[in-house]
């Protein structure tokens, strides 16, 4: 963060209002020199008799975005946020947090701590620490609960949920909203209003009456542990926050803080943590391509086409109807158009269902989607996303019209998860440096991974077009060159060789979907390809019973959609249960009894460290080739693409955790069974040998 050395405070007077103001760009971070400009802006307040009221505002985008997380691992230096949130609630006179932007962590902690709050209508609070492997750790645990009930608070704390001003007022987080770009003044009026009335210096740490209520039903905690066992499965940060907010409900204020102190302490020290404010610094660092300078021109998207109505065209559309970008969504048949978005008009319904999106907002939403049998409906389109099924052939057609169809400047996109995009731009088209890859991943409206394919001629401006649109539409990308399966699915190929592999000498598909599944991921090699679908690329008519898959769809066996492939399944209370598969097994068994093999045992350990550290080893290869910028943008890509636990990093920072030297000295020590044609990174030899780490 290229924040300022030393935020602006200032004290105005009006009337006999004291407005403080703090800047400190780019998010107004709760940093020492942060905390010490509140303390000196508050004394200063405080001990001016001519002011009756203080209105605490931000300037620049946001009000306080929370601690400074950077300073997190570090000595803690003076004044403390509490010394701070001291001066403020202990004021003498009232004082009123003016909000914007975002008010988050440590900064709706320290509003928390104001004795009353405005905000304008688009601002947002949340207290997101959970997402950093945190708690809030300067009162939020116990002063939010006070303000907006037991359950509420929990939501918010175990959600991270940035919430919108209109359900803070609701919840009586805030007090009042002032008109949209008034803040300063509806807060002065606000706090004249406070004099005016009269109105108490509340203290939201002394106002218990909604922590009564809940001491009778400690069930709340407890259905809250259990509706979420699935979803926090491996992060130790939800089960301390929801021990906090329990401190408060059982215990005094100053006991319940003295529990979030504690807690806080165990988890900032903690490699989950550590792992997770990785993640944080490693997204917005993902943005950032070396030689491509912010100031870059991009191309204002203000209309998209979209080849391609099927599953991946139709998720593609909605992430832009979604921002209320119009989209084009172009297909060779009626038919198939219809079919793509009738699937589009059945998910919104079914968010709209779950309470996501109004009714109304799932037609505005529809109306911006057109549908089209032309190519030639894509003229005026600031970007086009080719999104058809993986054909070269297909896609240097496409690509060929688009080149004469588009308008100059527009940019070319495709949506390939393995194809050449150097060949399909330099081949199909005159504005090779107009193509770029736009690889989503499926469900596109849900998956937050976009991959970026940068071609050998793709242009600054295409390429930061692209970057751009991401954070638009709300994605996470990370930049790619052009390799067999980019970053992503080359790192995923490398951990299911070693997972067929040892299938075929000894282990059950059962026991490595396991031992992932405990490390952390949604689940195993095996168990995604049943969900995938076993006959993704197979046919009846080539297929030579080679390989377990193989024989398992010659079988009918083609996974979960026809109840069978490496597990059986069945459903019990609607519920699809995999279970292990004497078939599979016995298919195992034959073909190693066919291929001379002798199955030995295989332990966990052994299962882990070959998929994982294979993993590791093809992102050195990836890094070593350039095709990734930095170690940490592997990492964001299977974060946010493959399911990889946050509270791990990814591969690269586990690679750290565990330390290169180890990682290399077990790959070597596994030897051939790595398979014919493994090889260590000659990089990852070198750094472990030099005692170097992927990640600062
Ligand atoms: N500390 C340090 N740097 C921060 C920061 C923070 N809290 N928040 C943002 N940055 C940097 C970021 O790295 C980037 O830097 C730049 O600011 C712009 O951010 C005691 C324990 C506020 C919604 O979790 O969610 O308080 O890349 O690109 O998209 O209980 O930033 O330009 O060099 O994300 O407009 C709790 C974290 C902290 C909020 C703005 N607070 N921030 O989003 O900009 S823990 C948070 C955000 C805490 C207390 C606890 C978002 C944002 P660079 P950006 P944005």
């Amino acid at each position: 963060m290229t924040a300022a050395t030393v935020p602006a405070r200032s004290l105005a007077i009006e009337g006999d209002i004291g407005v403080l103001t703090l800047s400190y760009p780019p998010v107004n971070a709760l940093s020492q020199v942060m905390r010490e400009a509140i303390v000196e802006g508050m004394r200063e307040a405080n001990a001016n008799p001519a002011i009756k009221a203080v209105v605490l505002i931000c300037d620049g985008r946001t009000f306080l975005a929370g601690a400074d997380i950077t300073e997190f691992g570090k000595p803690p230096k003076a004044p403390s946020l509490r010394e701070a949130q001291d001066q403020i609630e202990n004021a003498s006179k009232p004082v009123i947090a003016a909000i914007h932007g975002t008010a988050l962590g440590g900064g709706l902690e320290v509003a928390l701590c104001c004795h009353y709050r405005v905000a304008v209508p688009s601002a947002k609070c949340g207290l997101p620490e959970v997402h950093l492997g945190l708690l809030p750790g300067a009162g939020g645990t116990q002063r939010l609960p006070r303000i907006v009930g037991v359950e509420q608070a929990l939501d918010m704390i175990l959600n991270g949920s940035h919430v919108p001003a209109k359900k803070c007022l609701e919840m009586g987080l805030v007090d009042a909203l002032v008109p949209e770009g008034e803040l300063r003044a509806g807060a002065i009026a606000f706090a004249r209003t406070v004099l005016a009335e009269n109105r108490p210096l509340r203290k939201v740490r002394d106002n218990d009456d909604k922590l009564i209520a809940a001491r009778a039903h400690p069930e709340i905690f407890a259905n809250v542990r259990q509706a979420n066992a699935r979803k926090f499965r491996g992060f130790p940060a939800p089960e301390a926050n929801i021990q906090c907010v329990e401190a408060a409900v059982n215990l005094s204020f100053d006991e319940g803080l003295a529990t979030e102190r504690r807690l806080f302490t165990e988890l900032v020290a903690g490699t989950p943590s550590i792992a997770q404010r990785y993640a944080f610094f490693a997204e917005r660092k993902a943005t950032k391509i070396p030689d491509v300078p912010d100031d870059t021109p991009t191309v204002k998207v203000a209309k998209v086409g979209i080849i391609g109505a099927g599953t991946m065209g139709g998720g593609i559309a909605m992430n832009f109807a979604n921002v209320g970008i119009p989209v084009v969504l172009v297909e060779t048949q009626q038919a198939a158009l219809d079919r793509g978005l009738a699937v589009v008009r059945k998910n919104y319904e079914n968010s709209a269902k779950r309470g996501r999106f109004t009714s109304e907002q799932v037609e505005q939403r529809m109306a911006l989607l057109t549908g089209s049998l032309q190519m030639e409906s894509l003229a005026d389109c600031d970007l086009v996303i080719e999104a058809v099924f993986e054909n070269m052939a297909v896609k240097k057609e496409i690509f060929g019209k688009l080149d004469r169809i588009c308008k100059p400047g527009a940019v070319l996109a495709t949506n390939t998860s393995a194809l050449d995009v150097n060949e399909i731009a330099s081949a199909a088209t005159s504005r090779p440096e107009a193509v770029v890859g736009m690889h989503f991943f499926s469900p596109a409206n849900v998956m937050k991974l976009l991959e970026v394919v940068r071609g050998a001629e793709t242009s600054h401006t295409a390429l930061a077009t692209a970057m751009q649109i991401a954070k638009k539409i709300g994605k996470v990308a990370a930049v790619s060159g052009v390799c067999p399966g980019f970053i992503g699915n080359r790192i995923l190929a490398a951990r299911s060789a070693q997972a067929q592999a040892m299938v075929l000498e000894g282990a059950m598909p059962w026991d490595i979907d396991q031992v992932l599944y405990d490390f952390g991921l949604p689940m195993g090699p095996f168990a995604m390809s049943d969900l995938a679908g076993l006959d993704i690329g197979w046919s009846k008519e080539t297929s030579k019973g080679a390989t377990i898959r193989e024989r398992l769809c010659e079988m009918d066996r083609r996974g979960q959609k026809n109840g069978a492939g490496y597990y059986d399944y069945e459903v019990v209370d609607g519920t699809r249960i995999a279970k292990p598969s004497e078939v599979t097994r016995g298919i195992i068994r034959d073909l190693m009894g066919e291929q001379g093999k002798v199955a030995r045992e295989i332990s966990k350990e052994e299962i882990l460290e070959r998929c994982v550290y294979a993993m590791v080893n093809e992102g050195a290869k990836i890094l070593d080739e350039g095709i990734a910028i930095r170690a940490s943008d592997i990492d964001v890509v299977w974060v946010n693409g493959y399911g990889w636990p946050v509270y791990r990093g990814g591969p690269m920072f586990y690679a750290d955790t565990v330390g290169l030297g180890t990682v290399v000295e077990k790959l070597k020590g596994y030897g051939g069974r790595m398979g014919p044609g493994f090889t260590v990174s000659p990089l990852l030899e070198r750094m472990a040998a030099e005692g170097q780490r992927f990640t600062k």
